[in-house]
């Protein structure tokens, strides 16, 4: 346990089962849409997603950081499971989830940034649709995939820092940041209390490590971020 922090009385202790047996197969998707607190949270709620990390890309310095962007962008670095979700869905929700038709400063480009042929294809098809679909153009730049800096660990899992109690019972899990952030459970628990995800009882909470006063608190929070 680590001094100072709470949220002891929300866990089992145990390591989640959502992070008890990774897929075999994942593949990298990294996308630019804005602010990436919003996209972390988007992203993690999905089934199928394995882990989310926010970082910079796209630009010229060597050691981005957010005060200093060096001409990078906002970025969200994804892992999906081969099994349960796909490049062409991941884009849906890309296309969805932001404006993609106004030139922006560099900070919140809209981008994606293709790991290997596949992907590139799937995407430059992907946005051809999308042009036809809003008769114009779409300010989105398709480029192959080369560096991502992480950013700095407060921005990480974001929405959920701000549920102090929440986020320190999974602190009291992963003690390690880097393992934090990497965790399936994490990224989803950061999900929904952004009000993402289709949850309809404290029971679809399981595999979170959570226990029961856990589940009830992250479901209060997911209800009240959807006014449900
Ligand atoms: N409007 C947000 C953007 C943060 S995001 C990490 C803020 O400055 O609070 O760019």
């Amino acid at each position: 346990m680590i001094f100072g922090r709470d949220g002891e009385e929300l866990i089992t202790g145990e390591v989640p089962a959502l992070d008890r047996d990774p897929p075999e197969e994942t593949k990298t998707a990294t996308f630019s849409l804005g602010c990436f607190w919003g996209p972390d949270a988007t992203f993690g709620s999905l089934p199928g997603i394995v882990k989310t990390r926010v970082g910079y890309a796209g630009g010229e310095k060597r050691d981005p950081s957010y005060r200093s962007l060096g001409g990078h962008t906002e970025t969200l670095q994804v892992d999906y499971d081969l099994e349960k979700m796909n490049y062409k869905r991941l884009l849906n929700i890309f296309w969805d989830r932001h404006d993609f038709t106004r030139s922006k400063k560099a900070q919140y480009r809209s981008m994606i940034f293709f790991h290997g042929e596949e992907q590139k294809e799937i995407a430059s098809r992907s946005k051809r649709k999308k042009e036809k679909e809003v008769r114009g153009d779409v300010k989105t730049v398709i480029r192959g995939y080369s560096e991502f800096h992480m950013a700095e660990d407060y921005h990480q899992k974001y929405h959920l820092t701000k549920k102090k109690a929440l986020h320190d019972a999974l602190r009291n899990v992963y003690t390690d940041i880097e393992d934090f952030i990497d965790s399936t459970a994490v990224a989803r628990a950061n999900g929904y209390v952004s009000g993402h995800g289709d949850i309809s009882s404290a029971d679809d909470l399981k595999g979170l490590g959570l226990n029961e006063e856990g589940r009830e608190f992250l479901y209060e929070i997911w209800k009240k971020v959807r006014g449900v």
